[in-house]
């Protein structure tokens, strides 16, 4: 058995994948085509053409750009399950067994699609994923940072209904990290967590951003997992913190090398981490546009640490623990 069957046959769970991330050039063009939706002058006009453009981002901003631009190409319900249902048979295929998926309602209900549309139809996926694949699944909604605050609470106002069902179990924060530091969004957090006490939340903290962010996104928002938080490590108060406290970062290794966060995976603090007894899970972000789904940034981290199978049963181990989902399902993937 070949390290990667290993690693494609350990349940593995994810817990920081955009929906949107997760459109492929393959999808984009029809859809954009289906939908009638025409593309900036200047964007790559082929698949391939798109790729290679992928293989080249100079930092966040510059991936933001074109993952907007991707978004534009989703109008009806048919594209929102489309979108979540050929992610789900990609990931499924690499060994992914429970995913906990971000969406961003703010780049669709600005182009006037309706939220029900959105969430309808990635929650129909999600129902065809436990039922056909076995994968379970939750939304967790995220606020776009660099938007106004006073949008982003409507845009918690508006989402009410589906904190309230349990539609949509977790909250978080994400696009351009910088100048966005996540106590602006205390009051938003505040109020999503008064329709729904239970619900769960996290932030992007620590990929651009400073080790402060993290300390904030916990203190002010009480984030209960980090996205990202890979710069925790320059405050060794805070590594400490996040061990004892058992706080999961959700790092994405082929993210961080397509963004510029670090060169080579192998420079990411993951043995650091583990030493340190502060839990991770590894994911693909974006992975229409970082090059590789769960597996593939498995894989990239074992090519760049050489970890023993004990190792990954650890690593793999802390991923189920970290879930959100509850304890019965927990023991179906330890
Ligand atoms: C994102 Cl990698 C990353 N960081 C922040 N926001 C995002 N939205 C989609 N991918
Ligand atoms: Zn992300």
């Amino acid at each position: 058995q070949t390290m990667r069957d290993f690693l494609r046959e350990l349940p593995k769970c994810e817990h920081h994948v955009h929906l949107e991330g997760t459109l492929e050039p393959d999808l984009l063009f029809p859809l954009a085509k289906r939908n009638n939706v025409s593309l900036p002058a200047d964007f790559p006009s082929s698949a391939e053409a798109l790729h290679e453009r992928y293989n080249r981002f100079a930092d966040l901003a510059d991936f933001l750009h074109f993952y907007y631009i991707g978004t534009n190409v989703l109008l009806l319900e048919q594209d929102f399950f489309d979108l979540a249902w050929a992610y789900f048979q990609r990931a499924a295929a690499q060994g992914l067994r429970h995913a906990e998926m971000f969406f961003d309602p703010q780049s669709h209900t600005t182009r006037g699609v309706a939220l029900d549309a959105v969430v309808g139809g990635f929650r129909r996926a999600c129902e065809r994923a436990e039922t056909e694949l076995g994968v379970t699944s939750k939304l967790i909604m995220c606020l776009l940072r660099h938007l106004p605050v006073p949008e982003c609470l409507a845009t918690v106002q508006s989402a009410q209904p589906f904190f309230e069902s349990g539609t949509v179990q977790g909250l978080g924060l994400d696009s351009a990290e910088r100048p966005f530091p996540p106590e602006l969004f205390t009051e938003c957090y505040e109020q999503a967590r008064r329709f729904q006490p239970e619900l769960r939340l996290t932030a992007h903290a620590g990929e651009e951003g400073p080790a402060s962010y993290v300390t904030t996104a916990l203190d002010l928002l009480g984030a209960q997992r980090i996205d990202h938080g890979v710069r925790c490590v320059e405050d060794a108060a805070l590594v400490a913190r996040l061990a004892s406290s058992d706080t999961l970062l959700t790092v994405c290794p082929l993210s961080n090398v397509r963004l510029q966060v670090v060169q080579h995976v192998r420079e990411l603090p993951l043995q650091k981490l583990l030493d340190a007894g502060v839990p991770f899970s590894l994911n693909s972000d974006d992975p229409a546009y970082f090059g590789g789904y769960v597996l593939d940034n498995y894989v990239a981290v074992q090519q760049a640490f050489g970890w023993s199978r004990q190792t990954w049963a650890r690593v793999a181990g802390a991923a189920v623990r970290g879930s959100w989902c509850d304890d019965k399902r927990k023991t179906e993937l330890l």
